[in-house]
């Protein structure tokens, strides 16, 4: 039943997103597109289904994977359009992703780590706000509103901010509390945030910063860094609840 809830909401989508019909096959920004739209459909489906297969304090890490994948998934239909239809790099569309998507993978730390152990709350307000200005400046960056390199530093700032946060700071005095699942999930998390999240600021050079606007490159590797961030993110936290199940 949940299943058919969850599929008939998505067979609908397709009716309000914008149009974009006409892939052509040696438009690989495109094919990028299509292909991270389908995925991020099927792994909202997945992520919705598993909830029933992990332990009580995951599931909401699980519904919220799912929420992530879903948001974007909604975006990128238009962004694929959008993209399909005139050539343009969907800023708008993928900063209104962002804003929503970002702050939500934000809850998946906290949530994990009050999930089975102290932790207060400025935490999850701190990485909240310093998440937010850095997408403030990323879009001022790409929307013209700001010089790009400045804009771009800025913006590096609060994401390093964020990563000794977690790193060095509160997050990491209180997952040295918990068990070795949810230790194990929480540390390859920080390596997406670090290597993963990287991808994004490695578009903005290439897309802004190497002498001229360079749509493809940027879009492409915006692309590509949603699917791992997005996607293997909450495969991360999936793996580690099934994983904490059966040792339990
Ligand atoms: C699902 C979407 C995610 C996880 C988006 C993450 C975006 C970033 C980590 C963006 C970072 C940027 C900087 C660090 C500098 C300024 C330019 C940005 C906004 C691309």
């Amino acid at each position: 039943m949940k299943f058919l809830i969850i599929l008939s909401s998505f067979a609908a989508a397709p009716l309000f997103a914008a149009s974009g019909g006409d892939l052509n096959a040696n438009d690989f920004v495109g094919v990028s597109f299509w292909l991270v739209t389908a995925a991020l459909l099927a792994a909202t489906v997945f992520f919705f289904i598993e909830r029933d297969n992990v332990g009580e304090k995951w599931k909401t890490s699980l519904t919220i994977a799912g929420l992530v994948t879903g948001i974007a998934f909604w975006h990128y239909l238009y962004m694929r359009g959008v993209w399909i239809d005139t050539g343009e790099t969907p800023t708008v569309f993928r900063y209104i992703d962002w804003l929503l998507t970002v702050p939500l993978l934000m809850a998946e730390f906290y949530l994990i780590l009050r999930a089975v152990t102290e932790v207060a709350a400025s935490l999850f307000y701190k990485l909240f706000v310093s998440s937010l200005l850095m997408l403030v400046f990323g879009y001022a960056g790409e929307a013209g509103l700001m010089p790009a390199l400045p804009a771009f530093l800025i913006g590096v700032a609060f994401w390093v901010y964020m990563i000794y946060t977690l790193w060095m700071g509160e997050g990491k005095e209180a997952v040295l509390t918990t068990s070795p699942s949810v230790q194990t999930a929480y540390n390859t998390m920080m390596w997406i945030i670090i290597v993963g999240w990287a991808i994004y600021p490695a578009g903005y050079v290439f897309g802004y910063l190497m002498g001229s606007v360079d749509a493809s490159s940027l879009n492409l590797i915006y692309n590509l860094a949603d699917f791992v961030n997005k996607i293997l993110f909450g495969l991360v936290i999936w793996a580690a609840a099934v994983e904490d199940k059966r040792t339990a």
